[in-house]
């Protein structure tokens, strides 16, 4: 099983499974247990200034000796203070959200660091090809926080059929399910956020995983839309707020000004009806509290069976 998958040999990893550079969720501690547990932890710069950033970087090196990363998200004001870290302390992967990431690799790629944006689009995945990135993740709009329009299903096949480079599916992908469906589609790794959030070596605020945990199907909806930038979060009093907003047809500054410092309120204080909960549509999917590596290896260990019922369903 997995031989001759990209995923693990590009980021030198056990399992090809990346945890997602969830702005105050993803610190050292979550991180370092991910890369340890076998697949690819991710530190989010996206909440950081550089001293922080820095400190949490030197942090995951003390958690574990196993490679891993930093998301820099880069609608943030500190993502050019965050490039100037992850060079510095040559952090040896570097993935990119919600946006374009041509200087990233221009800076990165000399150093021998691996660049790994995150894309929502064909034609997003096709540039950063071009610009260099080793690999790709394709994230569908299952996703929690901020997403693209396209759903993992459609999105995935279509950039796989696009690039030479690994694709790693994100957007939906929970349990073993989900990774025998993204390889179906033309995934060689996946990542996966919402169910990293209730890992037990995950800082988010207890309330905010007990969120995730009692959500169904349609716990979550999709806010912003009007801005430009759409985010998907489990439903709540703020959600509403913005419904409320965007139906009066308000600014833009004043729906930015209403997410201002939300996610914050939600992950650090545990204010899950003000707050933004951010989660991907598999809250509904997420039934505990457990360590990384028992979700990393759940995750894999299933796929047997996940492909035992294919086989019987499909080809037999
Ligand atoms: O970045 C994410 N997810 C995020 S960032 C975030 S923090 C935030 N807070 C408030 C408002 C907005 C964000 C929470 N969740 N995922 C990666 C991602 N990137 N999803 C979508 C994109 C994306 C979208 C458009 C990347 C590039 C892009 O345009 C580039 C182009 O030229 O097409």
């Amino acid at each position: 099983m997995l031989g001759k998958n990209r995923v693990r040999k590009l980021v030198g990893i056990e399992y090809p499974v990346f945890q997602g550079g969830m702005a105050w969720v993803a610190d050292a501690d979550l991180a370092g247990a991910v890369s340890n547990g076998g697949g690819l932890g991710v530190i989010a710069a996206g909440s950081m200034p550089a001293e922080l950033l820095r400190d949490q970087i030197r942090k995951a090196r003390s958690i574990t000796d196993k490679p891993f990363g930093v998301n820099i998200m880069l609608l943030s004001p500190t993502a050019e203070d965050a490039l100037d870290v992850v060079a510095e302390e040559r952090v040896p992967v570097v993935t990119t959200g919600a946006g374009t990431p041509g200087k990233v690799i221009e800076r990165l790629k000399p150093l021998g660091t691996i660049v790994i944006p995150v894309v929502a689009s064909v034609a997003h995945a096709r540039r950063v090809e071009r610009q260099g990135a080793d690999a790709v993740v394709a994230e569908g709009m299952e996703a929690g926080g901020h997403i693209g329009e396209s759903t993992t299903m459609t999105l995935v096949p279509q950039i796989a059929d696009s690039v030479d480079i690994p694709v790693i599916a994100a957007g939906g992908v929970v349990d073993a399910r989900g990774v025998i469906a993204a390889f179906a589609l033309g995934a060689e790794g996946v990542q996966v956020g919402t169910r990293f959030v209730c890992a037990t070596e995950s800082n988010a605020h207890k309330s905010y995983k007990e969120e995730i945990i009692k959500a169904r199907d349609r716990s979550t909806v999709v806010t912003g839309r009007s801005t430009g930038h759409p985010v998907r979060c489990i439903h709540n009093k703020l959600t509403r707020q913005f419904e409320e907003l965007e139906k009066n047809n308000a600014s833009v500054e004043e729906v930015e000004e209403l997410g201002a410092g939300k996610l914050r309120s939600a992950v650090v204080d545990g204010d899950i009806e003000y707050g933004s909960v951010m989660a991907g549509q598999s809250a509904g999917m997420v039934s505990r509290i457990e360590p990384a590596r028992a979700i990393i290896v759940d995750l894999f260990s299933g796929a047997e069976s996940v492909r035992e019922r294919v086989n019987r369903n499909l080809f037999e």
